[in-house]
């Protein structure tokens, strides 16, 4: 197995395709969707676009739909929700389809969906998805980060290295063993630095900063969480996990 990570949807090569890719948003997308398929939502189904999800969701019935849009860290007028995965209880979602549109991990999840097989994970079902990995090994690994805008995220490499090296001591393998590029290796460094203080990395994290700045914290703390949700969104079809 080889495992490449990606800072940004921008930085995946287009002439291939992998076995398996994973998209991360820690702050706060695949948070939110791991946590919304936890809480017993029927699925979720990912948009780039908010009159395209607008559109697909109105021919869903209202009682079994919950739409989510965020642009810039805040809800977008007129949905149910924005991206706090706080808001994502069995009350709200369950048996229903979570319809979601964000900035930035909604678009990471759509670049990988013609990968055999697509995953998303965050800090809180890290776990489930390593074991998910071990059980069903790929010869090529993508992890994405989801970057903001086209930039960096500190919080999505972390995941990246978080990933990677519960691979690594799951196999019994180095971690350069399974590194296919520079950025797996600098992610798993980055992991074990600050893996005993997540929370305090995500507050630093210039998204973290943005969301203190609007008043989000406690999402903060919940998606710094590690291994807390036995839970695999896997894609079933384009777009929907
Ligand atoms: O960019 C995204 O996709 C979002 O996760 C950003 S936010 O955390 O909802 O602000």
């Amino acid at each position: 197995m080889k495992v490449l990570v990606y800072h940004t949807p921008e930085e995946i090569p287009t002439h291939t395709i992998p076995d398996c890719a994973i998209a991360v948003d820690v702050l706060r997308a695949t948070t939110t969707m791991s946590t919304a398929l936890a809480a017993g939502a029927e699925a979720v189904q990912v948009f780039s676009n908010l009159d395209e999800l607008k559109h697909v969701s109105e021919q869903w019935p209202s009682e079994k739909r919950i739409r989510a849009g965020e642009r810039g860290g805040a809800a977008v007028e007129g949905f149910d929700f924005g991206n706090s995965p706080l808001g994502c209880t069995s009350d709200a979602v369950s048996g229903r389809r979570l319809f979601i549109s964000t900035t930035n991990g909604t678009r990471a999840l759509k670049s990988i969906e013609s990968a055999k097989t697509v995953l998303a994970a965050a800090l809180v079902n890290r776990s489930t998805v390593v074991g998910h990995l071990v059980q069903n090994p790929a010869q090529t690994l993508w992890i994405v980060g989801s970057g903001w805008e086209g930039s960096y995220s500190l919080e999505d490499t972390v995941c990246a290295g978080a990933i990677l090296q519960g691979l690594a001591e799951s196999l019994g393998v180095s971690v350069t063993a399974l590194a296919g590029n520079d950025e797996a290796i600098a992610a798993v460094a980055l992991y074990l630095t600050w893996k005993d203080d997540l929370v305090g990395l995500l507050r630093n994290a210039s998204h973290g900063q943005r969301l203190l700045r609007l008043n989000c914290d406690d999402d903060i703390v919940y998606c710094a969480q590690l291994d807390t949700l036995d839970v695999l969104p896997i894609q079933r079809e384009p777009g929907v996990l």
